[in-house]
């Protein structure tokens, strides 16, 4: 079977094929069974509806690397000990994998793509070399750039933080970064462009000032976008939430803190939210709720989609396999317009057990297949049961004269009391929490 995709010198996948739709009887493991790229779901083909993403930091640069063990991973393009010869490696490699499973778009972060160099100019360098690099990939796959981000928490100047630093030197830094960062993603035409705030937090109060890291965070966000726009970057802005790791208390928690930090700074025009699902179930929440949090709020960018282990409180980064956790993304995304110019960027890393090559095509697939399966369902839902008709009935009572005078702001406190006292006690409605879960586990 031939392959249109222009691979390096090197093929880093010679036993995997382009990834086919075999449908769902097929048990080939390198087949999609449900996610059929052309299929028209709710007048969107797949592929435009899931705009699919792979994170270049955990699936090419991931070693399986953890707090107690080194590498058990041992990718070939990963091996040269030249850092500028490995970048450009690991850049065959990424486009190699991300055309072979059908992928529109890829993300990364500056350091993934190009080595740290002596000092800023050098790293720069290196990251202007690997853009152009980066560009002809493009160029000859078709492969886009979801967004790009600048990883300010990994180089040891940043321990106490990146914007919310304490010295205005390491502030300085971290902008000199993310100016070369966001050069690059408009060079790259990415669609947007991420800050995930890992150490803007802080694990103190004794040692800290909490008001001042927060201005100079919302200064630094302001900048960065003056700069982008200067630049001519066209598209959105993102914030990732996430409640805590590696900052004790992080600032932008969930999606919540993030709106009203946003809103309190004047930053919501140009911000939108990325909402991973790991970081939902660190802060207490589901998927579901941040998403629709985000869509409520008109600030719904796009999304990291991974799973948590519910027996670790860690970030593990698992690949969404929880069908049920998909059909209710689902839900949520179809009543609300989908993702836009947001998509779906695999923020996830396969077991650091798993150390085959293959292993890595059979996580994307597992997951690209649990969301267009989850997105089958959904629409199943939607379409052919009562579940849409059951929640508007449970509000039916904001469609009566009161219930809309309510709404428009029209009546007094001591109006309300009036209803009250003429109405005497409500019925007791029921919730139909049972009912509704029946309904999505009967499509299931
Ligand atoms: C880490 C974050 C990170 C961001 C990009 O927990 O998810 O990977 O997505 O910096
Ligand atoms: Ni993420
Ligand atoms: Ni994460």
């Amino acid at each position: 079977m031939s392959i249109s995709v222009t691979i390096g010198d090197q093929e880093y996948f010679p036993d995997i094929e382009k990834v086919r739709y075999e449908g769902p009887g097929s048990d080939n493991p390198l087949a999609f069974k449900y996610y059929d790229e052309n299929r028209v779901v709710g007048g969107k083909k797949m592929k435009d509806l899931f705009r699919f993403s792979v994170a270049y930091w955990h699936t090419i640069c991931g070693a399986g690397v953890d707090q107690f063990g080194s590498e058990t991973h041992q990718y070939q393009w990963l091996r040269n000990p030249d850092p500028m010869q490995r970048a450009r490696d690991k850049l065959d490699a990424a486009f190699e994998f991300t055309s072979k499973l059908g992928m529109a778009y890829y993300c990364f972060h500056d350091r993934d793509l190009a080595p740290e160099g002596e000092d800023i100019k050098d790293s720069e360098k290196n990251l202007r070399k690997m853009t152009q690099l980066a560009l002809n990939k493009q160029n000859e796959s078709g492969v886009r750039l979801l967004w790009g981000t600048a990883n300010l928490f990994s180089h040891p100047r940043y321990m106490n933080g990146a914007a919310t630093n304490p010295d205005i030197h390491v502030v300085a830094h971290a902008a000199a970064q993310v100016k070369a960062a966001l050069e690059t993603t408009v060079e790259l035409g990415g669609e947007n462009y991420v800050f995930w705030g890992g150490r803007e937090g802080y694990s103190t109060l004794l040692n800290t000032e909490m008001k001042k890291e927060i201005d100079h965070l919302a200064m630094f966000l302001a900048k960065a976008r003056d700069h982008g726009r200067k630049a001519g970057f066209k598209g959105t802005f993102l914030i990732e939430p996430k409640p805590m790791e590696p900052a004790k208390h992080q600032y932008d928690y969930d999606v919540n803190a993030v709106i009203a930090f946003l809103k309190s700074y004047g930053l919501e025009d140009d911000f939108k939210i990325n909402i991973e699902n790991n970081h939902a179930t660190l802060a207490g929440h589901t998927f579901a709720h941040e998403i629709q949090t985000a869509a409520d709020a008109g600030l719904l960018g796009s999304l990291d989609v991974n799973q948590g282990d519910p027996h670790c409180g860690w970030d593990t980064d698992e690949f969404l396999y929880n069908l049920y956790d998909a059909v209710e993304i689902m839900i949520v995304l179809l009543r609300n317009g989908g993702l836009g110019a947001g998509g779906m960027n695999f923020d996830a890393k396969v077991r650091r057990s798993s150390t085959d090559l293959e292993d890595i095509f059979i996580a994307h697939i597992l997951s690209i297949d649990t969301l267009a399966r989850g997105l089958l369902i959904a629409t199943d839902i939607l379409e052919k049961s009562d579940y849409l008709d059951l929640v508007k009935r449970r509000y039916g009572s904001f469609d009566t004269t009161a219930g809309r005078a309510f709404e428009a702001g029209k009546l007094k406190l001591e109006q309300l009391a009036e209803i009250a006292e003429c109405s005497g006690e409500p019925l007791r409605t029921s919730g139909k929490q049972e009912l509704f879960e029946s309904i999505i586990n009967r499509f299931l």
